[in-house]
């Protein structure tokens, strides 16, 4: 692999936001999986990371924080709610979730996506170098790779995509699906999370143009394509780095304390309808309600991250969650022992990591979810082995978590079944179980994940 070749990230959001307004306003780093991989990369090899600021109007200067050299690009208003709230959250999230709320498709949504992959690849253009790697993601760009051909016929292109790709049946809803396809065929690597979103996307890529080949490799226009699944992880050393400090203990055993020590479930997600709040806490309710469970005993924790909340389907997941909580805590709550606590709110690193090490379970229940990183990084938490992971069979996740207890989450019956027996698991089954887990998520880090997908890009 050429080691000096220039990386170009392009990705919707820029890994940094803006504070302040005016001449006084900073750049500030934002924490995520996606800069923690890419920061060392793009350190090694130099390049720039193009994406937007998430504010309306035009473009902020080019800035380097830190080893990031960053290069904006502008969205008006109106674009902010045609390509970003609209096309890409109203359209595209949830068709590629199953469906899970009906998707929304407006004719005057598209020319605003076009246009905005159009900038990205102008912007892209602008700072390739012959030879410079560029590495698009996900489904806010997914016309970026055949745009940017256009203008830089030789370039290698890689696109990966952070959420599940769907099946022909629902595929084929959207009234731009061929062009969509036209655009992800300009990469020369398309890699998913999963082996089944990957054969999903050759189905159809086969089926709406006139690409041809196996699941590993398309012939399209002359070139050749490859598909592969690359799933993505954590930090893992970072988080059990976080883990082992003695502060964060302290705080784990703190936490511990204030819950009068009940048995702890958690849930962490952000306040998304894919991830299966509701249904999550209906079980817990059910459970209160027939007397398997006692919230004297037991106590479950929700932290939800505010999400997209004008876009359609956010608002009534909030209030759902809301009255349910408010529900469940009414009817089983004592003075000292509340039944469900809801923080909807972001934690810091260290707080997040004090509650997975205080919760005894961990519940990931989403509906459809590309990988599902909440479920690693709570594993990669339990350097005592103890704990147990409850997930989605319908997370990427699950297809390498082999060893959580893993449920249906429309399956309610099945779902307080699996949670009781989390509940009660003896300390020999968690640590077993655990133990696979985390072999698993230090096995394969989000350092391994962008060195196969770069290397699958460079030959
Ligand atoms: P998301 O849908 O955002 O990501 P996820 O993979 O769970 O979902 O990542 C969420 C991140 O936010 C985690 O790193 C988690 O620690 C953090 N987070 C969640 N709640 C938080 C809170 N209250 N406070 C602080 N941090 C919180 C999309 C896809 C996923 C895919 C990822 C990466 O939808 O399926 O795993 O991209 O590809």
């Amino acid at each position: 692999m050429p080691q000096h070749s220039k990386l170009i990230v392009v990705a919707n959001r820029l890994p940094a936001s803006r504070t302040g307004k005016g001449p006084s306003a900073r750049w500030e780093r934002s924490p995520g999986g996606l800069v923690s991989a890419m920061e060392p990369v793009l350190a090694e090899r130099g390049g720039v990371w193009i994406g937007w600021d998430g504010g309306a109007g035009p473009a902020p200067r080019p800035a380097t924080v830190g080893s990031l050299d960053l290069r904006a690009v502008g969205l008006s208003r109106s674009e902010v709610n045609e390509y970003y709230h609209g096309f890409c959250n109203t359209t595209l999230w949830p068709l590629y979730h199953d469906a899970v709320i009906n998707p929304e498709f407006h004719r005057s949504w598209w020319d605003p996506y076009l246009a905005v992959n159009k900038r990205f690849a102008l912007a892209s253009a602008r700072s390739y170098r012959k030879g410079s790697l560029v590495w698009v993601h996900d489904y806010q760009l997914q016309m970026v790779p055949k745009l940017l051909r256009d203008r830089k016929p030789g370039a290698k292109i890689g696109f990966f995509l952070h959420i599940p790709f769907p099946p022909d049946e629902l595929f084929a809803w959207i009234p731009w699906r061929s062009a969509i396809l036209r655009g992800l065929l300009g990469a020369d690597v398309i890699a998913f999370q999963t082996q089944a979103s990957a054969e999903n996307f050759v189905r159809v890529a086969k089926r709406y143009t006139s690409a041809e080949g196996t699941e590993r490799e398309l012939s399209f226009e002359g070139r050749s394509i490859r598909v592969k699944a690359c799933p993505i992880s954590i930090a893992t050393s970072e988080f059990e780095k976080t883990a082992a400090l003695p502060a964060v203990k302290r705080r784990a055993a703190e936490i511990r304390k204030q819950l009068a020590g009940r048995t702890v479930l958690l849930g962490v997600d952000r306040l998304d309808y894919t991830k299966g709040i509701p249904l999550r806490l209906l079980a817990y309710e059910e459970l209160l309600k027939e007397r398997t469970l006692s919230a004297n005993k037991v106590v479950m924790l929700q932290v939800a991250v505010p999400s997209r909340e004008v876009v359609p389907g956010y608002e009534e997941t909030r209030r759902e969650v809301e009255q349910t909580v408010g529900r469940i805590n009414g009817e089983n709550s004592q003075p000292g022992k509340v039944a469900v606590h809801y923080f909807r709110r972001s934690l810091a690193r260290e707080e997040l990591v004090a509650y997975y090490l205080a919760a005894d379970v961990m519940l990931v229940t989403p509906l459809r979810d590309g990988m599902n990183l909440v479920a690693k990084e709570y594993v990669a938490c339990r350097s005592d082995n103890t704990g147990v992971l409850v997930l989605s069979e319908f997370a990427g996740a699950a297809r390498e978590l082999r060893r959580a207890l893993l449920v249906n989450p429309r399956d309610l019956e099945t779902m307080k079944k699996t949670i009781v027996e989390a509940v009660r698991m003896k300390k020999e089954d968690q640590r077993m179980r655990m133990a696979m887990l985390r072999s698993n998520v230090r096995r394969h880090d989000v350092h391994d994940w962008s060195r196969e997908f770069l290397e699958a890009l460079a030959q």
